[in-house]
Order: C-alpha cells, then structure tokens, then sequence
C-alpha cells in the first residue's frame, strides 16, 4: 500500500537504479522508514511489498483524506482512501442541578457514623438499664 497524489500519476511498483557495476538495482520506491510516521495525505509513503502473513501497522498523525493504491495491483484498480477524523474530546459529563445538598463526599460515611453513633448509645442506655437492675 502506498500512499499518493490522486491528481498526480500512481506511483511505479519498482525503479531501476544505475550501479557502478552490475545489473540495475530495482528499488521500490517509498517503502515507509522503520518507525516514521511523518507522512501527508498528498506524500508518496507506502508499507513496502507484503506478504500473505506480515502485516503493516501506520498511525495517522493528523486528519485528513489519504488516498492509496497498491503499485503492484493499481493495472486492476487496487486503489483507496482512508479517512482520518479528528479525536473527540472528552466531553464532560452533564452537570446535575445544584440542591445545596451533599458534595463530593461519599453519603455512605455519615450513615456509617450515625449507625455508630446510635451502636453506641445503645450499648450504654443497655449497661445503665442493667445496672439498676437488682
Ligand atoms: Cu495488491
């Protein structure tokens, strides 16, 4: 897969390149760095040739239409767009409306107090109640 110019002409699957000795070196062209990701929607950038079983993993820096084509497929139509939006921020929860009530405590903590509070009562109005017992 590589990225392209969709008003400029589909990139070539591989590029002979003159050496100081030998045969021509077919180079394809715009295979992606290891690890970059500097890429635009209208820069030649592709994964390289793949195959069945290796897989290509490209993070979209920025949104933006990306058109594709794979250079060895483009003859039978292998072309594409991949359509990056914008990350949603993460919006904040409706507000509920103010009833003077509460706040950022948990009410559970003053029910636990108060049940001690009455635990406790109750235990002394229980001892005072059997001392005057005969
Ligand atoms: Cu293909």
């Amino acid at each position: 897969m590589t990225f392209y110019d969709p008003a400029g002409k589909v990139p070539d699957f591989n590029v002979p390149q003159p050496q100081s000795s030998g045969p021509p070196k077919l180079v394809v062209p715009h295979a992606a760095p290891e690890g970059d990701t500097d890429v635009d929607s209208n820069e030649l950038y592709g994964s390289g040739l793949l195959i069945p079983g290796q897989s290509y993993t490209f993070t979209f820096p920025k949104p933006g239409v990306y058109s594709y084509v794979c250079v060895v497929h483009a003859p039978q139509g292998m072309f594409g767009t991949i359509t990056v939006a914008a990350a949603e921020q993460p919006t904040k929860p409706a507000s509920l409306p103010n009833t003077g009530a509460g706040g950022s405590e948990s009410p559970l903590l003053p029910l636990l107090a108060g049940a001690l509070v009455l635990m406790l009562l109750g235990m002394l109005s229980w001892r005072i109640a059997r001392r005057k017992l005969p």
